[in-house]
């Protein structure tokens, strides 16, 4: 029988490889598979108890938090300030950065940056959520509060970053930067156990992802590739396969695993694109380029855009390295006409 290896057996095993390594990192991973399994607990018993629905305030962008949404972000942000690792944290769910500087958290030196719960739109239909999570070390001194600047770094800049999809099976992905490995939750045992080893994108994928109800405001070029998607032309495997859940996590992870590309342009709603860079784009942006695919916004390397909002949105073009580089034609050709 194959051995089992543990998500926290697996972090142990990486922190041996790298003589410098304190632990220290490896804590904060561990108490993000923590808080994963809490938030997997209550999604798994939304449908029997009074926690659906709406928590009847609204967040800093507008939008109506779900019970669930204040749940996971809860859970994560004490998860993190008990690791004593985490020296600050950006959330979709708050409107300011939150410091962590006394105690346990005196001597942190990461910052995380999360959407603690997204696509929670689609909780009360029963359709898979995820976490999204990224961690940065921090730019200002330790043992002082962090500050705004901390936030604003590069994608490029980013130690680790990860989610986890709360699905048919419930899995925790995540990348340090030297490939991707994937974790399921086997709940027999309550520990997420690797299941999908150095995952890989393909590189020529079949599967087009984006809310084509939005089709009127896209940018020509946008209607220009769906139409090519949908073009017969057996040479390059045309028509392409339309797939969208309207939740990023599981979008994502669908087209890296059988390769293909989600796209969120620029719409009339949210003329600089809807999904937020720091905590949704950027770590599935890192994630991807992991798995050998691409992601940019449409005029640069998400990783390479510099943030200059902790709340700044962004339209996203993320798959497999063929797809995202004909989306570029795309636009380019049609904005040079
Ligand atoms: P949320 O953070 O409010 O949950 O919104 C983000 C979600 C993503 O998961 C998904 O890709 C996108 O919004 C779907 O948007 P739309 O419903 O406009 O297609
Ligand atoms: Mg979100």
């Amino acid at each position: 029988m194959q051995k089992t290896i543990t998500l926290n057996e697996f972090i142990i095993n990486q922190q041996a490889e790298i003589p410098e390594a304190t632990g220290n990192f490896s804590r904060l991973l561990h108490h993000i598979g923590i808080a994963a399994k809490k938030v997997n607990r209550e999604i798994n018993k939304a449908g029997l108890v009074d926690i659906l629905g709406r928590a009847g305030h609204e967040n800093v962008q507008g939008e109506e938090q779900q019970k669930l949404d204040v749940y996971a972000n809860d859970a994560f942000m004490e998860e993190l300030q008990a690791s004593g690792e985490c020296c600050g944290i950006v959330s979709e769910e708050n409107d300011e950065v939150t410091t962590f500087h006394e105690g346990l958290c005196r001597d942190a030196k990461y910052i995380v940056c999360m959407d603690p719960l997204d696509g929670s739109s689609n909780i009360d239909v029963n359709v898979s959520v995820g976490t999204i999570f990224s961690i940065y070390r921090r730019k200002s001194p330790i043992g002082q509060a962090a500050v705004l600047e901390d936030f604003l770094q590069k994608g490029s800049d980013m130690l680790a970053a990860g989610y986890i999809i709360y699905g048919s099976s419930t899995m925790l992905v995540y990348t340090t930067g030297c490939g991707v490995n994937g974790f399921t939750l086997d709940p027999s045992i309550g520990e997420f156990c690797l299941s999908h080893s150095n995952i890989k994108t393909p590189e020529a994928g079949k599967i087009y992802s984006i809310n084509e109800g939005n089709y009127e405001k896209f940018p020509i070029g946008i209607k220009k590739y769906i139409k090519y998607c949908q073009e017969k032309d057996p040479k390059t495997s045309r028509p392409y396969t339309s797939r969208y859940i309207g939740s990023l996590v599981a979008d994502f992870h669908r087209n890296m695993l059988k390769g293909g590309v989600f796209m969120y342009p620029p719409t009339d709603s949210h003329p600089t694109g809807k999904l937020r860079l720091l905590y949704e784009c950027n770590p599935i942006a890192f994630i991807a380029e992991q798995a050998g695919g691409m992601a940019f916004s449409g005029d640069e390397r998400t990783l390479d855009m510099q943030p200059e909002a902790i709340h700044q949105r962004t339209s996203f073009y993320v798959g497999s390295r063929c797809m995202v580089k004909k989306i570029h034609e795309f636009l380019d050709f049609f904005n040079n006409i």
